[in-house]
């Protein structure tokens, strides 16, 4: 038979398999939770404001500096009760994993992004800002003027001398959400954004997200009523959709992305790891105990392997920060995936 003479017709319908009533129905073209979330929820009316001052950093570094860019979030998210907030759900995080690593990264040449939860441990200013010593405890008055007090002074120089340094290069721009919808809303646009620096773009996420939140349409307008509830208030929160494979996937593919997984039980941390690589096909997880996570981490990867960093009681006790040893494994790790993927584009 010539070659160019089929045997069949494709415009032909297969009649066995169309009569065949066992197959199950092929369900509609679902939208994913994610999308459903962003059609049904507002953004931050001040949204477009941090797209143009992020556009223009990363333009600025990706034009100028020639610098890598990390997204580090931190901080816990709100869930809020009440349009008019009086109650809300809080997440626990202080925000000191993330501005320690912010100030880290920076010493290390990267600029930052830090999107932080206001109010929380900023990058510089925490070594001050949330201390038991009130903010004047360490000045001093000296002949009617006043002074920075001499048993701070050293150490506030070294500050003050790297705050200075990352502002004078615009390095570091300082990005706040409160609640879960505006952290999730200022995620999307600032990922989409680093989108443009391809593989020179790293996510450091290690804000403390709420799984669960209560969706606008079932928040009540006003302060909720104790009397309206007969003494008791039952809430019925919505499980949060998983906006890190958004994240992997759609807004940030070229990305590098690290996320942070929070436990108590230290049986678990390791499985638990494992799975969010296994879900969401990022590059890797650093697992921590709330007991022990300022002394201990696990670097773990999506081939299975575990590397634990830890300080030890001596360097504990002289105050290091284990996050001085997180990041350069991290930027290490960011750089394999700048030269696989240099050598991809080859
Ligand atoms: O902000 P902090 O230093 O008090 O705590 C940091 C942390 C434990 C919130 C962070 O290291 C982390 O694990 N973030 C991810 C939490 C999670 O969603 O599992």
């Amino acid at each position: 038979m010539s070659p160019l003479k089929k045997s069949f017709h494709t415009s032909n319908p297969d009649a066995d398999t169309a009569i065949d009533r066992t197959i199950p129905d092929f369900p509609a073209a679902q939208i994913s939770d994610e999308d459903k979330y962003f059609k049904n929820h507002k953004p931050p009316s001040y949204l477009p404001e941090i797209e143009k001052e992020v556009a223009n950093f990363v333009e600025f570094h990706q034009n100028q500096s020639g610098k890598n860019i990390v997204l580090v979030t931190s901080g816990g998210t709100t869930v809020p009760l009440e349009n008019n907030t009086v109650r809300f759900i809080d997440n626990f995080s202080a925000g000191t994993r993330g501005a320690t690593s912010a100030e880290y990264f920076l010493e290390n040449g990267y600029a930052v992004i830090f999107l932080h939860r206001e109010f929380s441990l900023l990058p510089y200013s925490r070594h001050y800002s949330h201390t038991t010593n009130c903010f004047l405890d360490y000045m001093t008055e000296v002949n009617n003027k006043v002074e920075i007090n001499r048993d701070f002074a050293d150490e506030m120089l070294l500050v003050l001398r790297k705050y200075k340094a990352a502002k004078e290069s615009n390095s570091l721009i300082l990005i706040p959400y409160t609640t879960v919808n505006q952290y999730l809303y200022t995620l999307k646009s600032i990922s989409e954004i680093m989108e443009r620096l391809e593989s020179k773009a790293l996510f450091y996420l290690a804000a403390a997200v709420s799984d669960f939140f209560l969706p606008q349409s079932k928040m009540p307008q006003h302060k909720i009523q104790s009397q309206d509830h007969g003494g008791k208030l039952i809430i019925d929160l919505e499980q949060v959709p998983k906006f890190l494979s958004r994240l992997v996937d759609n807004w940030a593919p070229s990305a590098m992305v690290v996320s942070f997984k929070l436990e108590t039980d230290h049986t678990i941390l390791i499985k638990k790891a494992m799975s969010a690589l296994e879900r969401y096909s990022h590059q890797l997880v650093i697992g921590n105990l709330l007991q022990t996570r300022k002394k201990e981490i696990v670097f773990v990867t999506p081939d299975g392997h575990e590397d634990w960093v830890r300080l030890t009681d001596e360097q504990y006790a002289q105050k290091e920060e284990i996050e001085k040893l997180i990041i350069p494994k991290v930027i290490s790790y960011h750089q394999q995936w700048i030269n696989s993927h240099s050598l991809k584009t080859e």
